[in-house]
């Protein structure tokens, strides 16, 4: 198995709860023993984006990575059950409502994450599937950037120039496409946090934290970011445009 499901893991706390004691375990200490958030499985194996993104990458990646902001994210909510209720996008577009700092601080950095993350999984697919852009898509990108190579060179110098950590985003930002970049693990939902010229709804996102490539690229950004356009989830990415919605 790649990674454990969040059924296993509900019925190891089920299966824990009982074997230490139904009786001597009350109700509430059960529901907080079930995490609030849970790691979405990858859609296809670690090795599906071979040669582009390496097999270790992925796994430690989503294993490590993503499932540690997971975990921080269900930390930070379990201070706050008024927020754990929402939707994840809903919450992060509002983070200026949350007044505590100690909280703002960990939503934005372990929700990011984990919204990022999710978001990325699923706009990659293993080179044989990556399809190609809609026409819809197409003619969008055309508009906005005059072709797909002038789009692709531009995305590219925006995920290359991102200093430090952080992604490059292609965006639908007042009915039109836009090329935008966030430290660390904002991203364009984060309104009142990021700049405004970096809102939008996300159609496309690339992780260019170091943790994302340097195992087999080390330090050559660039070498990942043109290798990663192999692995495109372009229908996902189609799909988008036409039904913008906000995963996780
Ligand atoms: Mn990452």
């Amino acid at each position: 198995m790649l990674n454990p499901s969040p059924l296993n893991r509900r019925q190891f706390v089920q299966l824990g709860t009982l074997a230490v004691g139904a009786t001597l375990l009350p109700t509430q200490a059960r529901a907080e023993a079930t995490p609030a958030v849970t790691l979405p499985d990858l859609p296809y194996g670690f090795d599906a984006l071979e040669p582009h993104i390496d097999a270790r990458t992925m796994e430690i990646h989503h294993d490590k990575h993503h499932a540690a902001y997971i975990a921080g994210l269900n930390a930070t909510l379990a201070k706050a059950p008024e927020l754990a209720g929402q939707p994840l996008d809903k919450l992060l577009a509002n983070l200026p409502a949350v007044a505590d700092e100690a909280l703002r601080t960990p939503l934005r950095n372990h929700g990011g994450g984990h919204w990022n993350h999710a978001f990325f999984w699923q706009t990659l697919a293993p080179a044989a599937k990556s399809g190609d852009p809609s026409e819809a898509l197409a003619v969008a990108i055309q508009a906005a950037f005059g072709s797909v190579d002038a789009f692709q060179k531009s995305f590219g110098e925006a995920a290359t120039k991102r200093f430090g950590s952080g992604w490059a985003w292609l965006v639908v930002q007042n009915g039109k496409l836009k090329i935008t970049s966030t430290a660390n693990q904002d991203n364009p939902l984060m309104k009142g946090i990021v700049a405004d010229a970096d809102l939008g709804t996300p159609l496309l996102a690339l992780d260019v934290w170091e943790h994302a490539y340097y195992l087999h690229y080390q330090n050559r950004r660039p070498d990942y970011i043109a290798a990663w356009w192999n692995v495109v989830n372009w229908p996902e990415v189609s799909k988008r445009l036409e039904n913008p919605t906000n995963p996780p």
